[in-house]
């Protein structure tokens, strides 16, 4: 398998971490978003959305995180990220949606940068609209964890789901555009938890082989 990436990305990462939690090894090709290699129109073959992360699996492409993942769910059923039970997932992909819905798409860099290039907003107002974002979507996010999150230190229930996989990386964003995530201690709990589990620790910006 090979995995469009880019340490930065925070979609790219919850691809990593799903990959390191199934114990599968993939090669990875690296896509400089920085750099604007996702417009190419070489990158644009492989997902014409222009976004990464995506999956090539034996000469298919898959994109979107969601899918990508569970299509790993569905053929790797080995340390299963959904739990059992029709409420329960339902319950994870709430969480997973309200990641990937209703904070991530406001805040990739392709918004940012045309709230700030096109539209013309100072850096402080971009910066703004970011927080903004990640505060809305945590203070739920923080009630979702109290009422489903178990004693272990997981999204939800005593083991690691998808949820976690989303909400790791996010946290892991925002503490990179200095939001004040310390009124959320439940998501501190969580996010304390899981920066120990080496799936977790591999597949961290700072461990990727593209990091700067
Ligand atoms: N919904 C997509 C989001 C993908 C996404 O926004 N990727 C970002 C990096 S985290 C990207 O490629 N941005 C490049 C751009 O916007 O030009 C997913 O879950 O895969």
């Amino acid at each position: 398998m090979k995995l469009y990436t880019y340490f930065r990305s925070s979609s790219s990462f919850r691809a990593r971490i799903a990959l390191n939690l199934k114990g599968l090894s993939y090669e990875p090709e690296f896509v400089h978003l920085v750099k604007g290699e996702q417009r190419s129109e070489g990158y644009k073959d492989i997902n014409p959305q222009g976004l990464i992360p995506a999956l090539e699996v034996d000469g298919d492409v898959l994109s979107q995180s969601i899918a990508i993942i569970e299509y790993l769910e569905d053929c790797y059923p080995n340390m299963p990220l959904l739990p059992m039970g029709a409420l329960a997932r339902a319950r994870v992909r709430s969480m997973v949606g309200l990641v990937t819905a209703e904070i991530q798409p406001l805040n990739n860099i392709a918004v940012l940068g045309y709230l700030k290039n096109e539209l013309g907003h100072e850096q402080a107002a971009v910066d703004e609209w970011y927080e903004h974002w990640v505060d809305r979507g945590f203070t739920a996010l923080e009630e979702m964890v109290v009422r489903y999150g178990g004693k272990d230190g997981f999204c939800y229930g005593g083991a690691v789901t998808m949820a976690d996989v989303f909400f790791y990386p996010q946290i892991w964003n925002a503490r990179r555009f200095n939001c004040d995530v310390s009124k959320f201690p439940n998501l501190l709990r969580v996010e304390e938890r899981l920066s120990k589990v080496d799936a977790f620790i591999d597949a961290s910006p700072e461990n990727q082989p593209d990091a700067e």
